[in-house]
């Protein structure tokens, strides 16, 4: 294992960055290593980046190495082991004049900068470098960056480990467990309200928890809905979207990748299918994930889908697919 690793973080100046940036190097996340930044943002932004850059000195973490920024993206990749891509064009901004209201605007944007995100990341980072996409749309962004750059020993994926946090926040908490005991709480499809949380493969304890909670109702009228609308709700309640649990979520999913997944366990993330559980092949899908001894990241393949599970993943397949249609001129 190499003795240094070198990150880069997109949106760095965003919410999502502030609560992200400094966990990257507090030892937690990289162990030993040393963490080496590379930063970056929009130019009106990124001259913010020297405020972040003196705190991440001010607050004495041991394994910072290097921090350096820019609104160059290409420069910053040079070499990189993590990619991870923050920054996107939120709905409803001003964006060359016109406001950005359609979801079908809002990917044409960001996938016109995911395209040369992916071009970049295939000819300057490490060939065994791990992207993980968190800007919306997570998913069909991470798309667009694969195929700009399509090297196969890079691995993209698009986040969908909150929604997997919350799921099993909100299951420990309806059958009085600490979360730490959920196992296998996979999100399939697409980081979007048609997401499936599976909550009949999830275990404690080689239990089921599906049925330890032994009720239907509340499964389909309240925590899948819930699991699904939750980042709506942070946003009533907060007046801001999600970001120390999205910053957490990101951290869980580097961490799952730098360490062999124990068994009895997965973790989720959006991957490129490979036509694994019929799901069609070219998308990015949320997936049950393993970390293997070598490093890689592969799909786990040997789990069952109920019919409900089936007809739930295919319509947040037919919504992964509507996108894929909407940007396939940059595909
Ligand atoms: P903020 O608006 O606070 O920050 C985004 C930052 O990205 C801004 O500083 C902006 O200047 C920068 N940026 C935009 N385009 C860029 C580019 N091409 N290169 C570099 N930087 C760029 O948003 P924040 O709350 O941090 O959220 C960031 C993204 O995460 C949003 O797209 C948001 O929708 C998405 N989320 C994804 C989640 C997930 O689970 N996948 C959950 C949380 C969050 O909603």
């Amino acid at each position: 294992m190499k003795k240094e690793v070198k990150v880069v973080v997109t949106g760095a100046a965003g919410q999502i960055g502030y609560s992200l940036i400094p966990r990257l190097v507090d030892g937690n996340i990289f162990g030993d290593r040393v963490v080496n930044l590379s930063l970056v943002e929009i130019p009106q932004v990124v001259s913010k980046l020297e405020g972040l850059a003196m705190e991440l000195d001010d607050s004495n973490f041991p394994n910072l190495g290097s921090i350096n920024y820019t609104d160059k993206f290409a420069d910053a990749s040079k070499d990189a082991d993590w990619f991870l891509l923050v920054g996107s064009i939120p709905r409803g901004i001003v964006y060359n004049g016109k406001k950005i209201e359609e979801r079908s605007d809002l990917l044409q944007i960001n996938g016109g900068i995911f395209v040369n995100q992916g071009k970049a990341i295939a000819k300057h980072g490490d060939e065994n470098a791990k992207v993980l996409v968190v800007g919306n749309p997570a998913n069909t962004n991470a798309l667009i960056g694969k195929s700009a750059g399509n090297i196969p020993s890079q691995t993209w994926m698009a986040m969908t480990m909150l929604d997997s946090n919350r799921a099993k926040s909100m299951l420990a908490k309806k059958i009085s467990r600490n979360i730490s005991e959920i196992k296998k709480m996979i999100i399939w499809g697409n980081h979007s309200p048609t997401m499936y949380p599976d909550f009949e493969n999830a275990m404690i304890n080689n239990e089921s928890v599906a049925n330890l909670i032994n009720d239907n109702d509340w499964i389909t009228s309240e925590f899948i809905p819930n699991v699904q609308q939750r980042g709506k709700a942070v946003i009533d309640a907060r007046g801001a979207s999600s970001a120390t649990s999205a910053a957490k979520a990101a951290l869980d999913t580097v961490l799952a990748c730098e360490n062999v997944t124990p068994s009895g366990d997965c973790f989720s993330a959006a991957v490129y299918s490979d036509g694994a559980y019929d799901v069609p092949e070219g998308i990015m899908c949320g997936f049950p994930l393993m970390t293997t001894p070598d490093g890689e990241i592969e799909i786990i393949r040997d789990l069952t889908l109920s019919d409900n599970a089936r007809s739930r993943l295919n319509i947040s397949v037919n919504e992964l697919l509507t996108e894929k249609e909407a940007v396939k001129d940059l595909l």
